[in-house]
This record gives C-alpha cells, structure tokens and sequence, in this order.
C-alpha cells in the first residue's frame, strides 16, 4: 500500500456527506484516498459509488482501538481526516453511550493510534457548532465558551478537547475545525434541510401532500459541504496547527428555509408544512451564527455558494432524483 510517491489522505466517513466530497477533492489534487468503512450486512457506499474504483478502503471501526491502530500503521497516511461519528442530534438521546463511544471516545482511538504509530501523522478533526448549544455570545468565533446541548454536542466538545490536547501535550499537528451545518444533495434524509426539499420534490412531482417538521423557529448558519470540504483541507496545510470555525457568516430560521425551498418550485409552504410535536427535541438549540474572521485572514477560506442558491441546488436534484424514480415506475 505504500509504493507510490503520491500523497497519502485516509478518511474515516468517507461513506458519509462529507467523506464523499472531500474524497473527490483530495483525489483532483492527486492524493491517495483511503476510506475507513465499518462492517455492515448491506453496503454503505452509495456516496462514493462514482468514484470507488480510485479509492482503497480500509476496515476499521471508531468503537474499536484495535482495527484503528492496524489501519494506520497499514496505510502510513500523510493526512487523516476524523470524519467518522454518529452525527444525528436526536439519535444522540436514544444512544447516548454509543454517540459518546464513537463521538467523543473515538476521537481519542483516532489519536492514540497515530501517537503510537507515528507522531507525525497530521489530524483534521470535525467538530461541530453543536458544542455552543445554548449560545453565549453572537456570532460565535473560536474563543466563545462552549453550551453543549444534547449528548451529541457534548461528545463533540470532548473530542475537541482531546484533539487540542493531543496537540499541546504530543506536539501533534491536530486540528479542529469548528464547522457550522453544511448541505447538499447528499445530506441525510433526516436532516432538516434534506428533509425538506425531499418533501418539496415529493410534494411537487404529486407523490406527497404534506411535509412534518418541527420547531420552525430554529435558527442555523447553513453553507454548502463542497466549500466546507475545502476548509478541512486548508487546516492541514498550515505552519502551524491550529482550529478555525467554518461558517456562512448568516443565519436563517427552518420557516425560512420552508419558504425558500416551497417558493424555488412555485409552491406555498403553508399549505404542505405540518408541525409534529414527535419532531421537537427535549434540548433545542435555537440560534448559530458563525464569524469566519480567522479563516478567512489565515486560511483565505471564503464560502462561495450563498443560502438560495444552496435550497434551490438542493431542490433540484431532489426534483431530479424523485422524477426518475417514478419514470422507473418505483414510488419515491
Ligand atoms: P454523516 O453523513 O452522518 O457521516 C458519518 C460517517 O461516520 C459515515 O461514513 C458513517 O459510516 C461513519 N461512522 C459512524 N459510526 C462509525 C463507527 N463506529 N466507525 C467508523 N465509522 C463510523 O456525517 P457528515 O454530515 O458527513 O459529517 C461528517 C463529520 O462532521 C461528522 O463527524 C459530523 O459529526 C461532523 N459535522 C457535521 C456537520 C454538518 O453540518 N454536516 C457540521 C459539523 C460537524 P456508515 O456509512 O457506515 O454509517
Ligand atoms: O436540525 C430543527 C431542529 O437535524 C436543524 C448535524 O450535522 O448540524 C447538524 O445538526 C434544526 C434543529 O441539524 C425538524 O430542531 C425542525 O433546530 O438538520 P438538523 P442539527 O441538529 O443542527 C450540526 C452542526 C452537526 O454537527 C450535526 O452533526 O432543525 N428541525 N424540524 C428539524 N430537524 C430535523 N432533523 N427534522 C425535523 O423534522
């Protein structure tokens, strides 16, 4: 595995949203890609489906210390990428031990076994806007106090923690990126942003009458995951490790959302939305704004894609993909 000159990147999660993007950008600049996937009964590469033959996957998973250290010492990479976690909010109150075995415990497995295998191995961790929670300041930059408010967003303030001081007490180049929601066509159908131009396509192409959501007046910060994939990379070029918060830079409710992505298709949300008590969360986060300063002066990160054009990419290949399920007479 290790006879080529290219650069070598592994990805934990490269079956996720995140992986699968990053992996397509490592690969353009000429990386080798290893992806860490776990043992499931069916397969999870659906993501990554187009570009499977150019990556090697690895088996390993978050939960056990031993499949980690083998993986890296096997593949020796230049770069490993943390994106491995269980990363929905509300399953992290129905198994909050696993989310903090992968989440947070996991962190460190990732850690150790790079600290044993070889120090000089540099580490991008994802961390998460979740860890401000109930927020103390706005916008929230790299200094603000961290509110976590759910076990999910707690898991993600230890493996922050650890991450910073892996790096002070090893010398490590670990780094946390601190990145606010992003989105895309390939988010997860749980999410709100995915679940909603879903129920828009569905709803548009005559599939779906009504769309059940919950607290509309949530607010996020929501980017696109191609320009956050980019901020990751950036991280791990640097002098010096460091951790940054990725973000918009603006802030919009779930309503607005609803609005946008029912308006792009000449829909009127009101008619369709239905909010669902089943869907309110027993801690909610209510308003995430991030301040990108530091990576824009240090790193000369900049988001590229804006709010509407995110909802309406969103809708439409979710309009795309409901279509030609009903063409291939399959129900959406
Ligand atoms: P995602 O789509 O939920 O992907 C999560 C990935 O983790 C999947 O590849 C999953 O593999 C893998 N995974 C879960 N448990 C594992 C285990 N025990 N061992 C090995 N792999 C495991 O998440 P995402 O949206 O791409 O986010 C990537 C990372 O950034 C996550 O850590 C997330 O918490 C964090 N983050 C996300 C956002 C956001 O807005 N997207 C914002 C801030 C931080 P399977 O396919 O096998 O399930
Ligand atoms: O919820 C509200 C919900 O599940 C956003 C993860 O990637 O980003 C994500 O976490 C908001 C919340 O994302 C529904 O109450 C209303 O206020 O899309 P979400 P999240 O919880 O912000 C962070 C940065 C991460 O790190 C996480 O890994 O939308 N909301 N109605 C709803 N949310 C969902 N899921 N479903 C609804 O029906």
């Amino acid at each position: 595995m290790k006879a080529t000159t290219a650069k070598r990147a592994m990805i934990t999660g490269i079956t996720g949203q995140d992986g699968s993007y990053l992996a397509e950008m490592l690969l353009d600049k000429g990386y080798e890609v290893f992806g860490v996937v776990r043992r499931t009964s069916t397969e999870t590469i659906e993501r990554v489906n187009h570009i499977k033959d150019r990556l090697i996957f690895v088996q390993a998973d978050l939960t056990d210390q031993t499949s980690v250290i083998s993986a890296i010492d096997e593949v020796r990479p230049h770069e490993v990428y943390n994106l491995a976690a269980q990363s929905f909010v509300p399953t992290s109150w129905k198994q909050p031990i696993l989310t903090g075995d992968v989440t947070a415990l996991g962190v460190t497995r990732v850690l150790e076994a790079i600290r044993v295998v070889d120090k000089s191995i540099r580490m991008y961790q994802a961390s998460s806007s979740e860890m401000f929670g109930k927020v103390v300041e706005t916008p929230q930059t790299e200094q603000t106090p961290l509110y976590p408010r759910s076990p999910y967003g707690v898991a993600k303030c230890y493996g922050h923690y650890i991450t910073v001081n892996y790096r002070e007490s090893y010398g490590m180049y670990a780094v946390s990126g601190i990145l606010f929601n992003h989105e895309s066509p390939r988010r997860g159908l749980e999410f709100v942003t995915r679940k909603i131009t879903d129920g828009v396509a569905r709803i548009k192409l005559g599939t779906q009458d009504k769309l059940h959501l919950g607290n509309l007046d949530a607010k996020r910060d929501w980017g696109f995951a191609k320009d956050y994939v980019r901020a990751m990379w950036l991280m791990l070029q640097q002098d010096e490790p460091d951790d940054y918060v990725i973000s918009s830079g603006q802030t919009h409710s779930v309503r607005d959302f609803c609005e946008a992505a029912f308006g792009h298709v000449g829909l009127d949300w009101q008619q369709h939305v239905v909010v669902d008590p089943r869907f309110h969360r027993p801690a909610e986060v209510s308003l995430l704004l991030g301040d990108h300063a530091k990576a824009r002066a240090k790193l000369g990160w900049e988001p590229e894609v804006s709010f509407q054009s995110l909802v309406q990419l969103m809708v439409d290949a979710d309009l795309e993909r409901v279509q030609q399920s009903l063409d291939h007479g399959v129900r959406a």
